[in-house]
């Protein structure tokens, strides 16, 4: 970890960075583990990770398909180290980059001490992704956790049936209705992960909130304002990729990014008229930067025609993404 990835786990934990936070006392019986968040595309699954953390780690938009690499979010309980792993959400495949995300999202549950199975329980009936993450849960012989999220969209006599229904499946151990946009629910979800994490000890500082360099998390943000501003088929044409960074003694840094497109149009939509929408992207970017980083970001955005960026290799590496998946 550079100093400056450091400044980033202590800003958001709340700290200054001048690093005098109260130390943590050594735990007695330290606990540790991975709990995997899966689920259908637009479940929650970041939204709880960020909740369950208590700081904005991962992505989130109302489109589907937003996360698109597992981010390790690290919360502390008491004694306990856990170590959420967001993932893409599960669908059917049928590009090469869908490909990856599902199978970065299964590697994720497969490497995890716990699995939580998220569900957006607003929705009227079990969607087929669902259906078939659990199903291929059962055939692994894998045991789960249910979360039905979004509570505060629904009734509890409908979540009462919405339970029972999942029941029959017999891969459940544990089921919690939240709200990961409330907070409601959510304490007795983190003390069960905090119990059921397994006796070891810590594997991150634990002040640390991510290990997700700060590059590729720069290149989040502002991908997450182009899913926030886009429509139809736009964001999904895009990648991020953060190619400068520049500290200065005054202490501000200057970001330079480019925003790879598959279509001339696409270049055009991103721009807007007089370039206006690359004005708001750029803005919403810079001031949530700026707030993770604790110090003035200039942010420079390119928009670059690379039609086939989603066919190239090294759109895949710095992700974790598997190219061949
Ligand atoms: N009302 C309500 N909305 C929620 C809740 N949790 C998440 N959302 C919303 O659901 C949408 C999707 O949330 P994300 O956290 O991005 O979902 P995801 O499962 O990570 O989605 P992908 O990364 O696309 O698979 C966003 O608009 C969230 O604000 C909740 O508990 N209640
Ligand atoms: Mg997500």
């Amino acid at each position: 970890m550079t100093d400056s990835d450091d400044i980033v786990s202590r800003f958001l934990s709340g700290q200054d960075a001048s690093g005098d936070a109260p130390a943590r006392p050594a735990p007695t019986h330290p606990r540790c583990g991975f709990v995997a968040l899966v689920g259908a595309p637009n479940a929650g699954k970041s939204t709880l990770l960020n909740a369950l953390v208590g700081s904005k780690i991962s992505i989130v938009s109302p489109k589907v398909q937003t996360t698109r690499s597992r981010v390790l979010g690290i919360g502390m309980a008491g004694d306990s180290q856990i170590l959420y792993v967001d993932t893409p959400g599960i669908f059917t495949p049928k590009k090469r980059l869908e490909r990856a995300m599902v199978a970065a999202a299964w590697q994720g549950a497969t490497d995890a001490d716990q699995v939580a199975v998220l569900f957006d329980a607003a929705q009227k009936r079990i969607d087929d992704d669902t259906r078939g993450i659990v199903e291929k849960l059962k055939e692994a012989g894998r045991k789960a956790v249910l979360v039905l999220n979004k509570i505060d969209l629904i009734k509890r006599e409908r979540l009462l049936a919405l339970a029972a229904e999942f029941a029959e499946y017999d891969v459940f151990t544990e089921t919690f209705m939240v709200s990961a946009l409330t907070g409601d629910g959510l304490e007795g979800l983190l003390k069960f992960f905090a119990s059921s994490v397994p006796e070891g000890p810590w594997l991150y500082p634990p002040d640390q909130l991510s290990d997700m360099p700060e590059r590729l998390l720069a290149a989040e943000i502002t991908r997450e304002k182009l899913f926030l501003q886009l429509h139809q088929e736009v964001p999904y044409a895009t990648s991020v990729e953060t190619e400068t960074w520049e500290e200065f003694e005054n202490g501000s840094v200057r970001i330079g990014q480019v925003i790879y497109v598959q279509r001339d149009t696409q270049k055009a939509i991103i721009l807007g008229k007089g370039g206006a929408r690359i004005k708001q992207i750029s803005t919403a970017a810079r001031v949530e930067m700026a707030e993770f980083l604790g110090r003035p970001v200039h942010l420079m955005l390119f928009v670059k025609l690379r039609e086939n960026w989603a066919e190239e290799r090294d759109q895949y590496e710095p992700w974790g993404l598997d190219y061949n998946a």
